[in-house]
C-alpha cells in the first residue's frame, strides 16, 4: 500500500522548559498542541491549542506536540481550530455542555461538526481522535456519561453518511478528565488509513448491548499511509469483550501488552523485530505508577518512551488503558 506522499506527521511530549525551544525548531510547521496541566499558562501558541485538566504523574505537566514534515495552513471556523498540510488536518475544539444538555447532545453537535468540517476540508478520513471529559463514568440521567457520550457519537457518524463497521472507524481513546468542558482532538488525513483490529478482542463496534446501548465507534489501531504511521487506541485488559483481572494491576498491564502486542503483529507481521512506540498510560490509581512503568520497561526496553497521566477510564474495572503511535517498517 506504497502510495507517493510528503507530508507526514511528528509526535513528542515534551515538559514546559523544552516547549519554547520545540516550537521554536518547528515554526510554521506545528499541527497543534496539547498541554496536560492543573492549570494552564496563557496560550501564545501559534497554533490549534487545548488543554486538558489531567494531572500528570511524575511531573507537574506535560505538552503534546503535534508536528508536520511540511509548513502548515492555520484554520478556525465554528469553534475548530485547525492546521493542516497536504496529507492531514489536525483540529480541536472545546464542547461546552449547554445547561440542561445532555452528554450525548453535546457529543452530537461535536462530531457532527467535525465531520461537517473535514468533509469541506476535504480531509474526510477520520484516522485518530482523542475524547476527554469529566465525569465519565458518573450518571446522567440514569445512563453513565460514557455511554450517553457513545449514543451521541453514533448518531453523529449514521447522520453524517459513515458506515459504522471496519472501513470508516478511527482509532481513538475516551477517558474521564477532572474538570472542564469536553476536549476532543484529532487527526483526519486525505486518505483513508487501514483500520486494524485485534484476533484477541471483539470489535468495540460490535460489543454486546450490556456496554449501553449504542456501541463505541472506534478501531483497535489505525495505519496511515503516510510512512506507515501506526495510530494504536486507548488499549485495556480486555479480552473478547470482557474486562479481565479486575483489581489486579500486574496482570491488566500484562493483558493490555498482550493485546499491543497482538495490534503491532497485525500491522506489521514482517517486522517482528523492535517497533519502538511512544506511549500514553491513562492510570486510574497514581499508586500504581511504579509497577506499570517496570512493565513496560521489562516489555519495550528500559528506554520506552511513556508518560503516564491519572484518568477515569470508561468501565469502572479497569484500571489502566494504553494508547500508542509508532512508526512500521514499509511493507516489503
Ligand atoms: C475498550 O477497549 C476500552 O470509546 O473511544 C478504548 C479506546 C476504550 C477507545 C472509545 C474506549 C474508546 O473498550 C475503552
Amino acid at each position: 500500500m506504497k502510495h507517493a506522499t510528503t507530508a507526514s506527521v511528528g509526535l513528542a511530549y515534551l515538559s514546559p522548559e523544552a516547549l519554547d525551544a520545540y516550537l521554536a525548531q518547528f515554526k510554521g510547521r506545528v499541527l497543534g498542541v496539547i498541554a496536560f496541566v492543573k492549570k494552564p499558562a496563557a496560550n501564545q501558541a501559534d497554533c490549534p491549542a487545548t488543554w486538558v485538566d489531567m494531572p500528570v504523574l511524575g511531573a507537574d505537566s506535560v505538552f503534546e506536540v503535534w508536528t508536520s514534515s511540511e509548513p502548515v495552513a492555520l484554520g478556525n471556523e465554528s469553534g475548530i481550530a485547525s492546521a493542516r498540510n497536504g496529507e492531514v488536518l489536525f483540529g480541536c475544539l472545546e464542547v461546552q455542555q449547554m445547561a440542561g444538555e445532555s452528554v450525548e447532545s453535546a457529543t452530537f453537535r461535536a462530531y457532527a461538526g467535525i465531520f461537517d468540517r473535514i468533509d469541506r476540508a476535504g480531509y474526510s478520513n477520520l484516522l485518530r481522535i482523542w475524547n476527554y471529559f469529566p465525569g465519565i463514568n458518573a450518571d446522567e440521567s440514569g445512563l453513565e456519561r460514557y455511554r450517553g457520550f457513545n449514543v451521541g457519537r453514533h448518531e453523529a457518524f449514521v447522520a453524517k453518511g459513515r458506515a459504522i463497521g471496519e472501513k470508516s472507524v478511527p482509532a481513538a481513546c475516551a477517558l474521564g478528565s477532572s474538570d472542564g468542558p469536553m476536549i476532543v482532538y484529532f487527526l483526519a488525513g486525505r486518505q483513508a488509513g487501514r483500520p486494524i483490529e485485534n484476533p484477541r478482542q471483539t470489535s468495540a463496534y460490535n460489543y454486546p448491548q450490556q456496554f449501553g446501548p449504542r456501541s463505541p465507534t472506534f478501531s483497535r489501531a489505525m495505519l496511515a499511509g503516510f510512512e506507515h504511521k501506526l495510530f494504536i487506541s486507548g488499549t485495556a485488559s480486555i479480552v473478547g469483550h470482557e474486562t479481565l483481572h479486575a483489581g489486579d494491576i500486574a496482570k491488566q498491564t500484562r493483558e493490555t501488552l498482550a493485546n499491543i502486542r497482538a495490534l503491532l503483529e497485525q500491522a506489521n507481521p514482517a517486522a517482528g523485530g523492535n517497533p519502538r512506540p511512544l506511549l500514553k498510560v491513562y492510570l486510574k490509581h497514581p499508586e500504581h505508577l511504579a509497577t506499570v512503568r517496570a512493565q513496560l520497561a521489562e516489555e519495550f526496553g528500559a528506554e520506552v518512551q511513556a508518560i503516564y497521566l491519572q484518568a477515569d477510564i470508561c468501565r469502572t474495572d479497569l484500571l489502566l488503558e494504553i494508547e500508542g503511535v509508532c512508526t512500521c517498517q514499509a511493507e516489503q
